[in-house]
């Protein structure tokens, strides 16, 4: 008897009868993001042909220019929560403050921050793009969450995972009990289960960094960059640089692969780029359920303390000894 595909919203029901309690809800808010995945990668596959690449001529709160895909995908986050009672307040990457959902006061027990658009200098060149998403519990009764509400630790985290728009479109997420990735099918549009219980290895062969910026940083960050492209038997070096420009597509290969993604902080900017609570957050927690590591370099990310929406963080993230080992030479120490 051939293995028929699992669909995600049978594994979720299987889950959901595994862990009674933990998960009710979990299935149909990680169904919905599957369902934002679906619009969004038939936008990305049409994008040259219905002229929605380029930007908008604005800039988000970021301070930097909004792609169009920018703005069709976190509407597209927002339309779909909008109504459906799960969440009672979105957070996004392109919006300046919390969107409190009044409609759903009552029923809404989680909060979604997103960044709906991950990679967006890939987006005009046909290069892979992501989205991530990040849920916390909301337990008050008559009141909607505003900013402070988010400013949660990584570790409080329900839900989390990522959307990658690649060759394939994918759903990888984790609610405490492990890594899972679902590939979409788009013939029948259903997302089957392809990555069941992904384990990270131990150590890798590749590293992901932009090294423009090089200069930028700090003598620690540069001797352990430098350290990977040194021989040296033991440890499998010289590592290979695999850069794609897409946080989630770099996290994604080490996930399967092994190695280490890096965003370090600079000397005149030590926070670095990538924004803790729906970027560094969410990721850091998909990374350890699968076995993994994620540091600032001086302090595990789920770890930290946010004290503001946007705030930003260092973040190296990938295979337990390889995030150790930065950990080590940016603290001086010696692995
Ligand atoms: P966006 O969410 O605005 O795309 O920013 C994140 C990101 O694009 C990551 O996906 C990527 O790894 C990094 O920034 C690229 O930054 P840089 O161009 O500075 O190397």
């Amino acid at each position: 008897m051939v293995d028929f595909p699992l669909t995600l919203s049978r594994f979720l029901i299987r889950q959901q009868a595994a862990f009674p309690g933990a998960i009710g809800e979990f299935s149909s808010l990680i169904a919905q993001i599957g369902l934002v995945g679906k619009l969004i990668a038939q936008d990305l596959r049409r994008a040259a042909l219905i002229n929605i690449l380029g930007s908008t001529g604005g800039t988000n709160v970021q301070g930097e220019a909004v792609k169009k895909l920018d703005e069709i995908a976190n509407d597209t986050f927002i339309k779909a929560f909008y109504q459906g009672e799960l969440v009672c307040a979105l957070a996004s990457e392109e919006m300046d403050h919390t969107v409190p959902l009044p409609q759903n006061i009552r029923t809404g027990k989680y909060m979604l921050l997103f960044d709906p658009l991950d990679g967006s200098s890939n987006t005009d060149v046909n290069m892979p793009l992501g989205a991530i998403f990040s849920v916390l519990k909301w337990q008050e009764q008559g009141r909607l969450p505003a900013d402070e509400d988010l400013l949660r630790k990584g570790s409080e985290q329900v839900a989390a995972g990522y959307l990658l728009y690649g060759s394939s479109t994918m759903l990888v997420y984790t609610t405490g009990q492990g890594v899972h990735g679902f590939t979409l099918e788009p013939s029948i549009g259903e997302y089957l289960l392809s990555h069941e219980k992904i384990r990270i290895p131990s150590r890798g062969t590749v590293y992901a960094v932009n090294e423009g910026n090089y200069h930028k940083w700090a003598q620690g960050t540069k001797t352990y960059i430098d350290s990977l492209k040194v021989r040296d038997k033991s440890t499998g070096r010289p590592y290979s640089g695999r850069y794609s420009g897409c946080l989630v597509a770099d996290v994604h290969r080490l996930l399967l692969g092994g190695g280490i993604y890096c965003y370090p902080g600079e000397v005149d900017k030590p926070e670095g780029k990538l924004r803790l609570l729906y970027e560094a957050n969410p990721l850091a927690w998909v990374v350890e359920q699968a076995g993994g590591k994620a540091s600032t370099g001086t302090m595990r990310i789920l770890d930290v303390e946010p004290k503001a929406l946007h705030q930003r963080v260092p973040l190296f993230i990938g295979s337990p000894e390889d995030v150790r080992e930065a950990d080590h030479a940016l603290q001086g120490r010696h692995s």
